[in-house]
């Protein structure tokens, strides 16, 4: 049954290809409102409406809060693309764009990912009351509308639209969160297990920060001018990330970056913007979709999916993963990546079969409702699976051990003593990718880890040749053992995909790269060390100690190939994309001196007593 199904997607695929939009489609079938809609508290909130010139009918709103602008602002100019993708844009709704308060020209302050307030009365506003007062005012103001509103985002607006599942306005029936933020410090875009997302963030706020006077305006931030292509050299340069703040134009003077650097650890300011512990009483359909290499918020897509379902057992929410970088799904064919290839028009397959038919299901009564709780791409075998629940329950969980000579392997190692050691100096670190980049460069996550496995501070180990298909589905855990002689350290495991040395190059694969024994990265994490006991605690290495080092990688399914060899590689710098850690314990790294960045020596253990390994699901 499973390959017939498979078959009629792929025939789905083939045969629908995207119409690419008419770029004066929206000039020709839409007019354009501008109205401030004022919320419970008076704040005014800069609101931008596309009404279909076809008035005969009545549409669903779909709806998008954005912290990004509605641009373009005056009547007379029109957006060449509204809705989530150019197929839905096509199917009659009404558009809604609204700047957030705080942002552009909307009134109000701006709180990064302001909390949500469980309990609220009279004035009292959080990001949910915005939704409910804006889709309040929608309906009663708004005319020719069928009384159903949808809400979609990605990323930052993503979280606006996770934040504002709990509105429970009547009229709201459908939400999609798509590649949510939901905790900028243990996963999402500030911090991993607080290793700092040096590049992702320092390229960010000085375009995104426009505005720290409260009043509403079109102007745009500055984009940083890095003066060199090369973020590496940049950022190695640039020391200690204080120095970052003599940029007093950008950087220096903005608010949301400080509060970056003056919060270095879990604390109530990142446990307070925690959307997940508010994803209570949801009362209508979810779909939550997210791409398996987003460098950005892949913690908050699996996340919000696995919270709104713990928490509201009763609603559908249903789950998209394809093979696709952060937004990817929205725009593309989605069968590249960097040097890798999937295969099939996966974008176009789910925004023709999946997205457009949520919405006009829930907001039109178009088609029917048997949609799959969860449907995702496996990569490595380039196929789309559809599963009753995520992660799959047939996963069983099994150890990937290390060992001696860079072996890994299910069985545990029998050795005494057995372990492998790296000296990791943060004046040489690991390089993240080999693009010459001032970003972060989005195809790291299926990139060649030739560059990295070739160096002394890069552990490696990996399994003989698979002499069957592996499928990892779901998270994976990486429970090390290691002792280091510095007093703090970070710890990168990387899980890869290592092709046989008579793999075919793709058509997409660079010209100087080869496929033939190529390592493709499949899942990273990093975890700084000195939250290994507690996240808002942090405490040193004692020199020369075996310790657990355990942190959870975001889930994968991914399918090593017969003839193919999983590797797993465990190294301490990941530079630029996480900043570097001195190796010498301090209350705040962002004001470390540039003497305290230190070599160490890290000992990573895999014998009988200490056996390091990583804890995977296995889908037979
Ligand atoms: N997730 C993206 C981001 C948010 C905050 C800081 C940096 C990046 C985004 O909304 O695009």
């Amino acid at each position: 049954m499973r390959s017939f199904i498979l078959v009629l997607m792929f025939f789905c695929t083939v045969a629908v290809y995207a119409q690419a939009p008419d770029p004066s489609y929206v000039q020709n079938n839409y007019l354009k409102r501008e109205v401030y809609i004022t919320m419970r508290d008076g704040v005014r909130l800069f609101t931008s409406i596309y009404l279909p010139k076809d008035s005969t009918k009545k549409y669903p709103v779909m709806m998008q809060r954005t912290p990004y602008s509605v641009a373009p602002y005056g009547e007379g100019k029109l957006k060449t693309q509204v809705g989530p993708s150019a197929e839905l844009m096509q199917d009659g709704f009404i558009f809604v764009y609204q700047d957030v308060r705080g942002r552009w020209m909307s009134e109000g302050e701006f709180i990064e990912m302001r909390p949500h307030q469980d309990t609220k009365s009279g004035k009292a506003f959080d990001e949910s009351t915005d939704t409910y007062d804006t889709i309040e005012w929608l309906m009663k103001n708004l005319n020719y509308h069928n009384g159903k509103v949808g809400m979609w985002g990605i990323s930052y607006p993503g979280f606006y639209a996770s934040a504002g599942l709990m509105a429970n306005h009547p009229a709201l029936v459908a939400s999609s969160p798509q590649a949510p933020m939901a905790d900028l410090w243990r996963g999402d875009d500030s911090y991993h297990n607080g290793a700092f997302m040096l590049p992702h963030n320092f390229g960010f706020y000085p375009s995104f920060t426009n505005r720290t006077d409260g009043k509403p305006t079109q102007t745009p931030g500055k984009r940083f001018d890095f003066g060199t292509p090369d973020g590496y050299q940049f950022y190695l340069n640039l020391g200690p990330i204080k120095n970052s703040l003599k940029y007093t134009e950008t950087l220096g003077k903005d608010p949301y970056w400080r509060a970056n650097l003056e919060h270095p650890n879990y604390d109530e300011f990142w446990k307070s913007r925690n959307i997940l512990n508010h994803h209570n009483g949801i009362r209508h359909a979810v779909m939550v979709v997210g791409g398996w290499y987003d460098a950005e918020d892949l913690y908050g897509t699996f996340k919000t999916y696995q919270s709104v379902e713990q928490k509201n057992p009763g609603i559908v929410n249903i789950f998209v993963v394809g093979p696709w970088v952060h937004g990817g799904w929205a725009r593309g064919d989605g069968d590249i990546l960097g040097n890798v290839n999937f295969g099939q028009k996966t974008g176009i397959y789910y925004r023709q079969n999946i997205e457009r038919k949520f919405f006009n299901y829930y907001l039109k009564g178009i088609g029917d409702n048997n949609f799959n709780e969860a449907t995702m791409y496996e990569t490595g075998s380039n196929q789309w699976r559809t599963f009753t629940e995520w992660p799959p329950k047939a996963a069983k969980e099994r150890n990937l051990y290390f060992g001696a000579n860079g072996k890994l392997s299910f069985d545990a190692p029998a050795a005494a003593q057995s372990a492998s050691q790296y000296t990791s100096d943060p004046a040489k670190p690991v390089p993240s990718s080999d693009y010459i980049t001032s970003g972060m460069p989005r195809e790291y996550m299926v990139d060649d880890q030739r560059h990295a496995s070739r160096r002394p501070d890069v552990l490696t180990f990996q399994t003989d040749v698979l002499d069957k298909d592996i499928t990892l589905a779901g998270n994976i855990w990486a429970d090390l053992k290691v002792s280091t002689t510095g007093t703090d350290a970070d710890f990168v495991v990387k899980v890869i995909d290592v092709y046989p040395d008579d793999a075919k190059d793709n058509p997409n694969t660079a010209k100087h790269i080869r496929m033939a024994g190529y390592q493709q990265m499949v899942r990273s994490e990093a975890m700084r060390g000195k939250f290994r006991k507690s996240f808002d605690t942090p405490v040193p290495f004692k020199p020369g100690k075996v310790e657990e080092v355990n942190f959870e990688l975001q889930d994968v399914l991914h399918t090593f190939k017969k003839g193919h060899r999983i590797m797993v590689q465990v190294q301490s710098t990941f530079f630029p994309i996480i900043d570097r850690n001195p190796q010498k314990f301090l209350p705040n790294i962002h004001y470390a001196d540039p003497s305290d960045f230190q070599s160490a020596t890290h000992k990573v253990y895999h014998n009988k007593t200490n056996a390091s390994h990583l804890k995977v699901r296995v889908l037979e």
